[in-house]
């Protein structure tokens, strides 16, 4: 009993450490965060926000200001970035974010210690509408090699390309980032979605961007997150599921849009922890929201929920500042669910940036 309790403690730390990223030439810093969020997710669920710092609930660019922290008094610990329009070459998002502030606030959550991930509601390559343009069948096709659309997509990936290598610290130091294009591909609202692509063409987009983001751009700070919308089976989940050799994270995005939501929320969690543990990834909640303006429990009902599963973090979208056909996904100072979040909050399963900031997760 001894012996094995022994063998059993030299081996866990054997495990951790041979844990890599799938790219074999991610950074220090990469591997080690990879590293971390693994050992993490089996002691807490870290708090996500998207946009966190650049606006919220009636105000946009205050710095320092989160609508998280206002109710709380700390911030999240992990923090979603749009990049949607920087194929296009502009200053600001089509969220109307300006980038620059984006790499700022991107160096700034890395300085202290929480964790970065970027989304890409890119345009369409095809017909030039926005992602939401599902007119067509073929952009998939037309984008991947030997595609009409093959040289636009890669001025495209350029763009992304360039902000990426920008997120760098004053020592040069390259800020790792957990990063997740072409998301809720198990729908079809997003010209990459379900019905709108092969399997093997989804797979082959994924394939041919991880390999030009590496072998062409030489970018080695990325952590490559795999998130489909809803799911019922493995099978459902995996089956565009593009290689172990290339995704480190298994994620899938939930909003809470009825009754369903807490058995679908359980049945996914519980899917990806064990598909994340038999594949030795990381699992996590990539996006989430709920009608926290009416129900004013929700916070203990996700957790309640999700307690038994080893996931990594709990990402909200976001308070939007301007009209957008939806309204705050996180609390906000007096918001109905304040009491019920900061309940959330004090629950030891739940991290935030202070806990995560002891983690060292870059070390
Ligand atoms: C959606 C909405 C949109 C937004 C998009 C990209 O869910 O929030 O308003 O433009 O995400 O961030």
């Amino acid at each position: 009993m001894k012996n094995m309790l022994l063998s059993i403690l030299l081996i866990i730390p054997i495990i951790v450490m041979s844990q890599k990223p799938s790219n074999p030439k991610a950074t220090p810093e990469t591997v080690n965060l990879y590293r971390n969020m693994m050992k993490l997710q089996s002691k807490g669920l870290m708090f996500g926000h998207q946009d966190a710092l650049a606006y919220g609930e009636s105000w946009v660019y205050e710095e320092g200001r989160s609508d998280v922290k206002d109710v709380c008094g700390d911030y999240p610990a992990v923090y979603g970035w749009e990049l949607g329009h920087i194929e296009l070459g502009g200053s600001y998002s089509l969220d109307s974010v300006h980038f620059h502030k984006i790499q700022n606030w991107i160096k700034l959550v890395y300085e202290r210690g929480g964790v970065n991930t970027i989304s890409w509601h890119l345009r369409n390559p095809l017909t030039g509408g926005t992602s939401w343009d599902v007119s067509s069948k073929e952009v998939v096709k037309s984008i991947l090699q030997g595609g009409t659309k093959h040289e636009v997509f890669k001025g495209y990936l350029d763009k992304m390309a360039d902000f990426l290598l920008g997120l760098k610290t004053d020592d040069g130091i390259y800020i790792p980032i957990l990063f997740r294009p072409f998301h809720e591909h198990t729908g079809s609202w997003f010209w990459w979605g379900k019905n709108l692509c092969a399997i093997d063409d989804y797979k082959a987009l994924w394939r041919f961007t991880v390999d030009y983001l590496q072998n062409e751009k030489n970018i080695h700070h990325l952590i490559y997150t795999y998130s489909t919308d809803r799911f019922k089976t493995e099978e459902e989940y995996l089956e565009r599921y593009p290689g172990d050799d290339i995704i480190d994270i298994l994620g899938f995005d939930l909003y809470d849009r009825g009754p369903d939501y807490p058995e679908a929320l359980k049945n996914c969690a519980a899917t990806v922890s064990k598909l994340a543990k038999e594949k030795g990834k990381i699992a996590t909640i990539s996006e989430s929201g709920g009608p926290i303006a009416t129900n004013h429990v929700w916070w203990t009902m996700v957790l309640e929920t999700i307690r038994p599963y080893d996931l990594s973090y709990f990402l909200v979208w976001r308070n939007p500042w301007q009209p957008a056909g939806h309204g705050a996904f996180a609390p906000f100072k007096g918001s109905p669910c304040s009491a019920d979040f900061v309940k959330f909050y004090d629950d030891k399963k739940t991290l935030f940036q202070k806990e995560v900031t002891m983690e060292k997760l870059y070390e």
